[in-house]
């Protein structure tokens, strides 16, 4: 092994024909975490999905304020921000030429207002990098799935990356739920994503007119980031940054990357600070806890990935305190937990592939962390780490893997959680690697403990209600009394995509003779993010008996549940 110390080292390392990253990837992994920003008429829909006909009349934020979101971000952590310019509604955050359907069409600011100009300015000041989500699916378009609109979607990414300077990254959400508005012909336009987009050309755009942007795109043609395959926030134990340039990505290579892949493609894990992605009131009590943002951080950042964490805003135009608030604990937390390296002040001997750090008297300390210099490529497949307690020697595991001891893959940089032990030595012993590994940096640190409560989703299970089924895709709740109902829940398996619930029907009665509909729709974006889905009732509604039927399965024939809830008055 090479512990890389200089220059003169440098040139001794093993020439060794594996992929390696771009100048711009990189840059990309330096940044380690920056935002995501979700904001659009949802925001105001209450929606996580727009079905594309909602009214540009609604956007009129109060005290909408760009450079708050820049300095919250900026606090905490973030080095960068990518905005949704354009989500699956197809409303543009920018006045675009090509389209009616934009801010230029809003209350706010007299149709004068520029939510990326504002944006963009705002990180400028900051100095935060600047980025854009335009979602290739258009639900508003009345061209989405001919060939006109893969113009119009070239367009307008041609404003976005000539008319706000420097972007560093453009995200093309794979996303395609079929329906929509369409201008009007309200009907399913699937496309098929590999050939559909071209997405050949709109890369060859982009290289010209932003160099050293970086392409994300999910799941056809191969950009320079991949998707994760989960928005939970967390990327594989083991962690490869490669793929095969052509070739479908299952969700095992999105997860885990291709240990003998042909092209550096490096995994970038996106989660939201809540339940959803869009703002909802519902949701102000369930941002994430600093427990689980911690857990996020290890399984991203501490596993070769960099983390893209959402901040969604509020109506008014604001990041809401709650989510500031812990986004900036969030960062004093990272800070505290590698503020001293221990094994700094420790005696360090490599002697092959093993490293071996002998403290200067018994140390207190629970994380350790790893670098590959990725410039030569990802070349370590297997380590150990052994402790030396009460002059025995003890094998450390990663806590927070289940399966087997999680020492796999390094890259970038792996961060190692375990239980708090005193030892003398830590030793680091290289067991596999594709060839001559090149470590960057071997460090110990105190991390303070966080409570072990790290709920999936930062919301609890509830309910004890009474419910069964009378076909496999109709599920219903009765009481004994009459009930005043004002919102229903449904949270979906959480392990399965067999039997999610995609599209409802809800129905009341107070005689199971008399059947009133009582809501309809989808449940949308459900099966990437498997969250608590909320239908909240236009008005309070009298029941004795509620029928969910599940008019759209994600998958299989009947229906499954992980809970659901009902709000009374
Ligand atoms: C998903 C989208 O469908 C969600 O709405 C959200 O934008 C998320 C980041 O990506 O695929």
């Amino acid at each position: 092994m090479l512990l890389v110390c200089s220059q003169d080292m440098l040139a001794q390392v093993q020439p060794c024909a594996l992929p390696t990253p771009t100048e711009n990837q990189l840059r990309w992994q330096e940044m380690e975490m920056y935002a995501f920003i979700h904001y659009s008429l949802n925001t105001y829909t209450d929606q996580e999905w727009g079905f594309g006909n909602e009214d540009p009349k609604i956007f009129n934020p109060s005290q909408l304020d760009c450079r708050q979101w820049a300095r919250v971000c900026k606090q905490a952590g973030m080095r960068g921000i990518i905005f949704t310019a354009k989500h699956h509604c197809g409303f543009c955050m920018w006045p675009s030429e090509y389209t009616e359907y934009s801010v230029k069409n809003s209350p706010w600011k007299d149709g004068k207002g520029d939510v990326v100009g504002e944006l963009a300015q705002a990180c400028r000041e900051e100095g935060l990098e600047f980025a854009v989500y335009l979602s290739p699916w258009d639900r508003n378009h009345p061209e989405y799935g001919r060939p006109a609109y893969v113009e119009y979607f070239r367009n307008q990414l041609r404003e976005l990356l000539t008319n706000y300077g420097d972007v560093f990254e453009v995200w093309f959400d794979g996303a395609n739920g079929g329906d929509g508005w369409y201008g009007g012909a309200n009907e399913v336009r699937k496309i098929d994503r590999t050939t559909y987009y071209e997405w050949p050309e709109t890369y060859k755009m982009i290289r010209q007119l932003q160099p050293k942007c970086l392409i994300w795109n999910d799941g056809s043609d191969r950009g320079d980031l991949r998707w994760v395959g989960t928005e939970a926030g967390n990327v594989g134990e083991t962690n490869w940054s490669m793929l095969n340039k052509t070739g479908p990505v299952p969700y095992e290579q999105l997860h885990y990357g291709l240990e003998n892949g042909d092209s550096w493609v490096p995994g970038e894990t996106n989660t939201s600070i809540r339940p959803g992605w869009f703002y909802h009131e519902t949701e102000n009590e369930h941002v994430k806890s600093l427990s689980k943002l911690m857990d996020t951080y290890y399984k991203s950042v501490g596993r070769n990935s960099t983390l893209l964490l959402n901040f969604p805003i509020a109506p008014n135009g604001r990041i809401h305190p709650n989510d500031s608030l812990r986004g900036i604990a969030f960062k004093k937390m990272i800070d505290e937990v590698f503020k001293t390296d221990l094994a700094l002040e420790a005696k360090k001997e490599t002697q092959g592939l093993e490293t071996v750090i002998t403290f200067r008297q018994p140390t207190i300390f629970n994380r350790f962390v790893a670098e590959e210099d990725i410039r030569y490529g990802q070349r370590v497949k297997k380590f150990s780490l052994d402790a030396l307690v009460n002059g025995q020697w003890q094998q450390l595991k990663d806590a927070l893997v289940e399966n087997g001891d999680g020492l796999t893959t390094i890259g970038h940089r792996r961060i190692i959680s375990f239980p708090t032990i005193k030892a003398s030595q830590l030793r680091f012993t290289i067991l596999d690697s594709k060839c001559d590994p090149v470590i960057k940096r071997t460090s110990v640190y105190l991390a303070p403990e966080l409570t072990a409560d790290i709920p999936d989703s930062g919301e609890k299970r509830s309910s004890n209600l009474h419910y069964f089924f009378c076909s496999p895709t109709q599920m219903l709740i009765d009481w004994d009394t009459e009930q005043t109902i004002s919102s229903f829940r449904y949270l979906p398996p959480q392990n399965s995509k067999d039997g999610l619930v995609t599209h409802y029907t809800l129905w009341a009665s107070t005689d199971w003779a008399k059947w009133t509909k009582v809501a309809s729709g989808e449940f949308s974006n459900i099966v990437n993010n498997p969250i608590w889905q909320t239908i909240k009732f236009d008005a309070p509604v009298k029941a004795k008996i509620l029928r969910l039927d599940a008019d759209r399965l994600a998958e299989g024939e009947r229906m499954a549940y992980g809970d659901v809830e009902v709000i009374t008055e």
